[in-house]
């Protein structure tokens, strides 16, 4: 291994948004860079994309660059959303402003990129036959610059003329007097369209999947937009980059059936006043989650396209009904619904009547033939992998970039892939990029790369690499967060579903501008995480993973570090149990249920104690399950875990009975153990008449109250019942061990953290009595004869170990057991109903089990 000094230190591919920036910052740090541009000019995107109504979907105050002051002082847009010529007249002005040119080499286009490991360069070849090297290689191609392949038999047969969108010749193109057929109805089409139908003689419009679009309202730049802005451009920029699209803006908190029609309907009027796309997200939390709360915006989408569309059968036409709003890019558009009243302009719905191939004269379906003079090609892109794969990328050992994403793009950040050194990609799949205003996440990404080549430059790192593991750790974080949306039911291009053969998967990092970028911030001050260095002198490895946890998981705990809560155990038990009561409050109430109702039963002292009843909205009786709440023996009540138990009684379909304990340190152990079985005897008592089913009756809990479960098990079988079915215990205390792996790795938390523990174990029982099984079922005789149990741990609790230990314990006696680990989950991921949405999977797990205790024999027959 060597270290050649190589022609360049860096080359830029592509000289848009992204490639312009990058050179910019590379040049101000002292090192040699060139941008190779296939195109004779800068723009990029906005170099290509010359169709008629062209135009970007973000504001322009937002969709431009923030790194100079004076550019954006001096720059003044003319309109709320830039023409495609004024975008380009921008990113021109951006290159003379900063001599960009110079270092630009125009209508060259790279053939092979190969990394020489023995030399620790880049051999970036040509297509005119020129090698050049470099030591760091930026692809600044673009998300959406490679148009689709053509798919259609025969165009080139077709007589008239042909352009493509993404391709527009730079002379203006006539339609005047002529019959054009345009094929695509996403944004290029939505925008082309009614431009087209304003010239042409006859516009057919081919639709494979109606869009949804909302009037764009052009005019001149918004004027509260512009104040905000010039109030105090930093804070605003800085708003963008720590917002969840990269525009500034508030953020959805509550849910869309929390609110009347009224309201609801008033919301959705107002983002389609708005004429942006922005506050479509900003209205509702659960808008991209939920389909039922999605649909509601669905149905107002369709309400206003049957009131524009003047032909009831065309109106319907053009109602999506196949994918969720917004699960495909949504639209902006200048009278595209209303361009459909026009006598000349038709639409042809090629679910009904599909093309067939294209004629000499015109476009053939299963319907016939329709003549034009012209057909347009709106048909979309090989968006986000096509630009980097259809270069010959080989990295190490000559590995094939290629082939390393045939079943689809691994990345680190979305910036960097292991086994292709010092490559890197500038919004690329796994970084937010097309799901947020690009001038933003490019800025990013530039300057991220630009920090890094400084740094590596004054510590004499030559060569970086991002670690297999890190990498596969956030690949599959960037898959579990698009697996949380709706999104993953579209065939959108965000999945790679628009491209023929393409591996489905979901592209961009859906987690919100803020979050990635949070994630980026702790990568970079933990001295790049997860990147291995090779250098003069010095290799540093580095396996660290920035986000172990689930995305849903980590935004929970970006909410809370938000929040500022002081450290839990640092409370008075009083202050404790105000605070987690003021956050239940707070929290999504669960699912409707078919009754709930309160009542009381005798402590084992005497005093009554509460309970809540959840019964499901079916005809009973119905399996019973005696539930106990978690928190430490020292916080919460009957009515703490209210969603939790709300949700278990709908998946489960069973009553879910919750009792109420008494509390340490007021009441010390073994008061909660002395009530759970009061509670147990009391339910298996009352069974029939709150409405069990003779014989179904199990237990369940949560945390400690999985132990109280654990334990009035264990009681039952000795003390001759009452019968149970089974036993569900949900990231229970098991032992009174602190030694376990999983209570060292996780001493920190999150949220339970071992000081915590500390403080629950001290309240509520002394050190002498914690070998008792009572406190510590692990430590029972015996665990023969206990019910069939699931037992739920999460992969992050300081639980974990105690409760597989249990789990496998049970086991070994000859229970049947399921153990169910939640991975990148945290103690209180599964009580967090509707906030941490990956939780669902595994309550429904176990609410299968709760059906399999009731029903073994229809489970056993599955
Ligand atoms: P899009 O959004 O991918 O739209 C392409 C359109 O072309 C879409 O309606 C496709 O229907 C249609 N299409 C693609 N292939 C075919 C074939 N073979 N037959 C019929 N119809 C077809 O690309 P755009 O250029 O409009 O927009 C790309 C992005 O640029 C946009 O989202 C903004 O972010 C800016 P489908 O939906 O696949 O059924």
């Amino acid at each position: 291994m060597s270290f050649t000094k190589p022609d360049l230190d860096v080359i830029v591919v592509g000289a848009g948004f992204a490639g312009l920036y990058m050179l910019h910052r590379l040049r101000r740090q002292g090192l040699t860079a060139k941008i190779l541009e296939s195109a004779d000019g800068v723009g990029g995107t906005w170099y290509w994309n010359r169709y008629p109504g062209a135009r970007c979907d973000i504001l322009s105050v937002d969709y431009s660059y923030s790194f100079d002051k004076e550019l954006q002082t001096d720059w003044q847009w003319s309109e709320r959303y830039a023409k495609q010529s004024e975008i380009l007249e921008y990113l021109n002005h951006v290159a003379d402003r900063f001599d960009l040119r110079r270092d630009i080499r125009f209508e060259t286009r790279v053939a092979q990129a190969a990394w020489d490991d023995a030399a620790s360069l880049w051999r970036i070849a040509t297509e005119d036959g020129e090698t050049l090297t470099c030591r760091h290689y930026v692809m600044a191609t673009g998300c959406l610059s490679v148009p689709k392949d053509n798919e259609f038999d025969g165009i080139e047969a077709f007589g008239g003329e042909v352009y493509s969108t993404g391709r527009w010749p730079h002379h203006a193109v006539d339609f005047a007097g002529k019959r054009v057929g345009v094929i695509g109805t996403g944004s290029s089409g939505i925008q082309a369209i009614p431009e087209i139908a304003k010239q042409a003689k006859s516009v057919t419009v081919f639709q494979r999947t109606p869009n949804f679009s909302i009037p764009a309202r052009h005019g001149p730049v918004a004027d509260e937009r512009i104040a905000a802005f010039r109030k105090d451009p930093e804070a605003y920029r800085q708003a963008a980059r720590y917002s969840k699209l990269g525009v500034p803006g508030p953020v959805a908190m509550e849910q869309t059936k929390t609110v009347s029609d009224e309201e609801r309907r008033r919301r959705y009027e107002h983002v389609w006043r708005t004429g942006e796309l922005q506050p479509m997200f900003a209205q509702f939390a659960d808008t991209l989650f939920d389909k039922a709360a999605n649909d509601t915006m669905v149905a107002f989408m369709h309400e206003k396209i049957r009131e524009i569309v003047d032909d009831p059968e065309t109106a319907e036409a053009l109602c999506p009904t196949d994918h969720p709003i917004a699960s495909k890019r949504p639209c902006l558009d200048d009278g595209y619904y209303a361009t459909f009243n026009l006598p000349h302009v038709s639409l042809v719905d090629l679910r009904r009547d599909p093309i067939r191939g294209i004629a000499a004269t015109g476009v053939e379906t299963a319907g016939g033939l329709h003549e034009f003079d012209v057909i347009v090609l709106a048909t979309g892109f090989d968006a986000m992998t096509g630009a980097v794969v259809r270069v010959d990328i080989r990295g190490r050992d000559g590995l094939s970039l290629k082939e390393k994403w045939a079943d689809g793009p691994q990345t680190y950040m979305g910036l960097m892939t292991a086994g292709f050194p010092n490559l890197f990609l500038i919004t690329g799949p796994g970084s937010p990029s097309v799901l947020s205003n690009m001038a933003v996440s490019i800025e990013q990404h530039v300057e991220m790369i630009d920090d890094l080549l400084a740094d590596m430059k004054a510590r004499g790192r030559e060569v970086v690499e991002p670690s297999a593991i890190a990498e596969e750790v956030w690949t599959r974080y960037n898959d579990d967060a698009g697996n949380l949306t709706l999104h993953v039911t579209a065939n959108s291009w965000y999945m790679g579903a628009n491209v023929p053969g393409k591996p489905r998967r979901f592209l961009p990092f859906i987690g919100g501008v803020d979050s990635y970028r949070r994630a980026c911030d702790d990568l970079k001050a933990a001295d790049w995480m997860g990147l291995h260095f090779r250098g003069k002198g010095e290799t540093r490895p580095d396996d660290r993973i920035v986000r172990p946890f689930r995305p849903d998981v980590t935004a929970m705990l970006e909410a809370m570090a938000e929040a500022g809560l002081p450290p839990l155990h640092t409370l008075p038990p009083a202050d404790l149990r105000a605070t987690m009561a003021a956050v239940g409050e707070q929290s999504p109430k669960g699912p409707e249920v078919g009754e709930v109702r309160d009542g009381t039963f005798p402590g084992a002292d005497g005093a009554p104690l509460r309970w809540r009843l959840y019964r499901p909205d079916t005809p009973g009786p119905h399996p019973l399950t005696l539930y106990f709440h978690g928190g430490g023996w020292v916080i919460g009540s009957e009515v703490s875990d209210d969603a939790f138990c709300r949700d278990l009684c709908v998946r489960s379909n069973s009553l879910i009975v919750s009792c109420d304990y008494r509390h340490a340190p007021e009441a010390r152990f073994p008061a909660a153990v002395e009530d759970a079985l009061a509670a147990l005897d009391w339910v298996a008592k009352e069974a029939q008449a709150l409405g069990g089913a003779p014989g179904k009756l199990a237990v369940a809990g949560w945390s400690a109250g999985g132990n109280l479960a654990a334990v009035a098990a264990q009681h039952a079988r000795d003390h001759g019942g009452p019968a149970l079915s089974g036993q569900l215990l949900i990231t229970p205390v098991t032992d009174s061990d602190f030694s376990r792996p999983s209570y060292v790795e996780n001493a920190a938390g999150p949220v339970l953290t071992r000081e915590l523990m500390d403080y629950f174990w001290d309240h509520y029982v002394d050190p002498a009595d914690r070998q008792d099984p009572r406190v510590a079922p692990i430590r029972a005789t015996s665990l023969a004869g206990l019910p069939p149990a699931m037992v739920v741990v999460s992969q992050f609790d300081p639980l974990r170990d105690e409760g597989i230990a249990y789990a496998e314990a049970m086991k070994a006696a000859g229970v049947p057991v399921t153990l169910l680990v939640g991975r990148g989950h945290m103690h209180t991921s599964y009580s967090a109903v509707d906030v941490i949405l990956s939780g669902a999977e595994m309550r429904a797990q176990m609410a299968q089990a709760l059906d399999g205790f009731f029903e073994p024999r229809r489970h056993a027959a599955e």
